[in-house]
C-alpha cells in the first residue's frame, strides 16, 4: 500500500466525490503535495488522522489498505478483550488486525490498545503457558501477531513534524522482550514525538553511545528481565549519571517494582503507557 494516494482513491475510500475531496485539499482540511506534473497527492497518514479526528467510518476501507470489517466490531477495548484473546491465541493475524485497527480508527489510542488489550492478552497467554495449557509455539505466534499488527499501526501514525521532540529507547542486555518497547515508540509517535525503539537486548555502553549520537529529549528503558539485580542497579545508575542532564530517563516494565524504584535514579517511572502519555504531555507543556 502506497503512503501517497490520489484524490480519486481518497474520495472512493471515504465515500465523497472527487471534486469535494479536491476542495477539502485546497481548503486545508486534508494535507497534500503536488507531483512534478501538478497532480495532488494526499498522504495516507493525513487521511487516517482526519478520519480518526472526525470519527468517520471509511466506506471502502480496503482502498486505504485497512481491514474490511466483515467480522464482529467493538466500540471499546474492554468489549474486545475476549475476542482478541481468542484470535491471538489461535494465531489469527487477520482477525487480530481487524479488531485492533478498527479500534484505532475509532480513536482508541495506542496507549489504550497496549494497556487494555495487548498486555492483558499476552499476560493471559503467559499464564496459560505457565499452567501447561498453552504450547511455547502458541505464545511465540501470539507475539508475532502483536508485532505485525503494531507494524501496521506504525504505518498509519502521523509522521513526525519538523522540530518534533526526539526519543529513543529499548530493552537492556539479556532482555529479549520486544512488544513493550515497540508500544512505547508508537505511544510517543502518536503524541507527535519522533520516537525510535533501538530494539531489544542492548548493552548499556551502546545505549549511551546512542544517547550521545542522537541527543534525544527522552530515553526510555523497558525492563522485563533482569539477570543480576545488584549489577543492574549499579549499571542503571551509572547510565543515568552519564546521560546529558537535558535527557529525561523514563523507565517502565514488569521488573520495575518498589525495591528497584528506591534503588535507582530516573526522571520518571511508569506503570503503563497511559502514565507515559501523561508524563510526556506534562513535559511538552
Ligand atoms: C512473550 C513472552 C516471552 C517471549 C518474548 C518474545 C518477544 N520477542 O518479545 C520470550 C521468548 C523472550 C520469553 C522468554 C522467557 N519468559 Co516470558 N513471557 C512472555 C509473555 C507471555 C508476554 C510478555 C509481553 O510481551 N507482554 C506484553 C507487554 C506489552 O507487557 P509488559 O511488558 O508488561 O508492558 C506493559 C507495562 O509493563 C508497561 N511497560 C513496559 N515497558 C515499559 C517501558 C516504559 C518506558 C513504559 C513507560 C512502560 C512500560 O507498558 C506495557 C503496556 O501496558 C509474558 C507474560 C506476562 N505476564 O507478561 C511471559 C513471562 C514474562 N515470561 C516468563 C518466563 C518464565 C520466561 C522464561 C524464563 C521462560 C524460559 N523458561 O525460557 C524466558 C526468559 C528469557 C529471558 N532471558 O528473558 C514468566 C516470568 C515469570 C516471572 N516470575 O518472572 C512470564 C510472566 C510468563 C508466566 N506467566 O510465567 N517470554
Amino acid at each position: 500500500m502506497s503512503q501517497w494516494l490520489s484524490p480519486k482513491q481518497v474520495a472512493e475510500s471515504i465515500g465523497v466525490s472527487e471534486s469535494s475531496l479536491k476542495r477539502w485539499c485546497d481548503r486545508g482540511v486534508l494535507p497534500f503535495s503536488r507531483t512534478p506534473g501538478g497532480h495532488r497527492r494526499v498522504p495516507l497518514d493525513g487521511v487516517i488522522s482526519y478520519l480518526r479526528e472526525q470519527k468517520l467510518d471509511p466506506t471502502r476501507p480496503e482502498v486505504l489498505g485497512l481491514p474490511n470489517r466483515s467480522q464482529v466490531i467493538y466500540s471499546h477495548p474492554a468489549e474486545a478483550l475476549p475476542g482478541l484473546m481468542n484470535k491471538m491465541s489461535s494465531g489469527d493475524f487477520e482477525g487480530s488486525r481487524t479488531i485492533l485497527v478498527d479500534l484505532f480508527m475509532k480513536g482508541v489510542t495506542i496507549a489504550d490498545l497496549g494497556d487494555q488489550l495487548l498486555t492483558p492478552v499476552l499476560t493471559q497467554i503467559g499464564e496459560q503457558w505457565a499452567d501447561g495449557d498453552t504450547e511455547i509455539y502458541e505464545e511465540r505466534r501470539a507475539v508475532g501477531v502483536a508485532m505485525r499488527v503494531l507494524h501496521e499501526l506504525s504505518r498509519l501514525l502521523p509522521r513526525p513534524q519538523e522540530g518534533a521532540r526526539v526519543a529513543v529507547g529499548g530493552t537492556i542486555e539479556g532482555d529479549q522482550y520486544s512488544v513493550a518497547t515497540f508500544l512505547v515508540e508508537l505511544t510517543l509517535r502518536e503524541l507527535g514525538w519522533s520516537a525510535n525503539s533501538l530494539g531489544s537486548n542492548l548493552p548499556f555502553p551502546t545505549m549511551l553511545q546512542a544517547a550521545q549520537d542522537v541527543n534525544p529529549r527522552l530515553f526510555w528503558l523497558s525492563i522485563s528481565q533482569i539477570e543480576d539485580i545488584d549489577r543492574f542497579v549499579g549499571a542503571l545508575n551509572q547510565f543515568q549519571s552519564d546521560l546529558a542532564p537535558s535527557i529525561a530517563l523514563v523507565i517502565g516494565g514488569r521488573c520495575v517494582n518498589d525495591d528497584l524504584r528506591k534503588r535507582t535514579r530516573f526522571s520518571a517511572c511508569c506503570d503503563d503507557l497511559q502514565q507515559l502519555a501523561r508524563y510526556v504531555t506534562s513535559i511538552d507543556s
